[in-house]
């Protein structure tokens, strides 16, 4: 039901103005797999989300610290990760964990509010650790959570919602946080939900169905 609301969303904007609203831009299946290295060593690989080369955040361990699978958008991570684009933020609760948010959340102005964005130069969110007596995220330490990352996007028309999709195995050997896709508003200010991506075929379908009534009137 959901692919076809988003269907539907889709097509009216496609029609009214020409994909130039309400467009999702998909990543596609990616399922990159970052698994816990301890030290030394890198646990986290950047990601460019924008396709324009430059990455927009980091995932994996930090500090080669297994207790820590997260999300960063700070500009500058580590010197051994390229620069960072610094046009996103993560959705967190205060103590900038994340809460454990699953497909069908609708990704939006509401949930901004709830789960502020953690500044776009500074920011980063755990799916789980305890720092200190403080335990900061919401997913499981122990089990394995398939759930997704709210974010905003700083694009050129204003605050664009998005989303990551994430499997943290935290009782695997080696233990893994795997990015398996992500999508985003390409508009700003409309909700997005988690986990709802575009159909590519929409666009041809449309094509081709004018295509075959072109071609039904030319027969008769
Ligand atoms: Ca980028």
């Amino acid at each position: 039901m959901t692919t076809k609301n988003s269907l539907a969303l889709i097509s009216a904007s496609a029609l009214a103005g020409g994909m130039a609203q309400g467009a999702v831009v998909y990543s596609g299946p990616l399922n990159l797999q970052q698994n816990f290295v301890a030290s030394p060593g890198l646990s986290r690989q950047g990601v460019d989300m924008t396709g324009d080369g430059i990455n927009d955040f980091a995932f994996g361990y930090e500090a080669n610290v297994a207790l820590k699978p997260y999300v960063d958008a700070r500009t500058t991570v580590d010197a051994a990760l390229p620069t960072q684009s610094g046009i996103i933020g993560v959705l967190t609760k205060a103590n900038t964990g994340f809460p454990v948010t699953s497909a069908g959340t609708m990704i939006d102005s509401s949930f901004a509010a709830a789960y502020p964005p953690q500044p776009i130069t500074a920011g980063r969110g755990y799916m789980y650790t305890a720092d200190g007596s403080t335990v900061i995220g919401d997913w499981s330490n122990t089990a394995t959570t398939d759930a997704y990352v709210g974010v905003e996007l700083a694009l050129s028309g204003g605050t664009s919602f998005g989303w990551l999709h994430f499997i943290d195995n935290p009782a695997g050997t080696p233990q893994t946080l795997t990015l398996v896709d992500y999508a985003y508003q390409s508009a700003p200010n409309l909700g997005i939900e988690a986990g709802v991506i575009p159909e590519p075929s929409v666009c041809a379908l449309t094509a081709l169905g004018l295509a075959g009534f072109l071609a039904s009137r030319r027969r008769r």
